[in-house]
């Protein structure tokens, strides 16, 4: 198994390109926002207490998305890996991430970043407000203060891969096609 973190700030085209990557290369998409969204929707108990949680930008605790990953961990079967998008999101969840595959005898072994400016992401979370009438992205303070806390809190997980020499930046800025074809030539290049 090889396995993959999409990385970026909000905004950046994690959801959008993991979706197209992971049926290419037969990964399986683990998504923890859509796994909250899904709370959500469900009304189930979690989901009342996270979306207050989101709907300010904030992150929902460690604790509450690493148990999401390591119960969809040891559920997936017969993919060739895993692509994890938004998650991890704090050096904490890094860590917690490397021993659950460690003690599964993986790891991560790439790191792909899309590297997008600040009026784009804006741009792109305004218009999807439009579209998917998502809580988080209809308020331009909540939008900052997501890039903030990105900022603050997972960016400096680009340093603690870094050092593992798993990180590589890919340019996120142009067609959602051509931004496609530059993380399936990196991906290609792990297969
Ligand atoms: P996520 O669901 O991870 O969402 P995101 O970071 O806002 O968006 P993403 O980068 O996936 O953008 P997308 O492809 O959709 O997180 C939502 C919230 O959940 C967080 O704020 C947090 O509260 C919580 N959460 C999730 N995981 C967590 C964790 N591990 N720990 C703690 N809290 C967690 O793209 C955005 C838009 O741009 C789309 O409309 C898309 O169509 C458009 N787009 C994409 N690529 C484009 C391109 N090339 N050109 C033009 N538009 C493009």
């Amino acid at each position: 198994m090889v396995n993959f973190l999409i990385f970026g700030p909000p905004g950046s085209g994690k959801g959008t390109q993991s979706v197209k990557l992971a049926e290419k290369f037969n990964l399986t998409h683990l998504s923890t926002g859509d796994m909250l969204r899904a709370e959500i929707s469900a009304g189930t108990d979690l989901g009342k207490k996270m979306s207050s949680i989101m709907s300010k930008g904030e992150l929902v605790p460690d604790e509450v998305v690493i148990e999401m990953i390591a119960a969809r961990i040891d559920s997936t079967k017969g993919s060739s890996g895993f692509l994890f998008d938004g998650f991890p999101r704090t050096v904490a969840q890094t860590e917690a991430l490397e021993r659950m595959l460690n003690v599964r005898k993986m790891k991560i072994d790439s790191m792909l970043v899309l590297d997008v400016d600040h009026d784009e992401l804006v741009k792109r979370l305004i218009l999807r407000a439009e579209q998917s009438g998502r809580p988080d992205d209809k308020d331009p303070a909540v939008i900052e203060n997501r890039i903030d806390v990105y900022k603050a809190k997972t960016e400096p997980i680009i340093e603690y891969c870094r050092q593992r020499g798993i990180y590589q930046p890919v340019n996120g800025m142009g067609t959602i096609d051509d931004i496609f074809d530059r993380l399936s030539r990196q991906i290609k290049k792990q297969l």
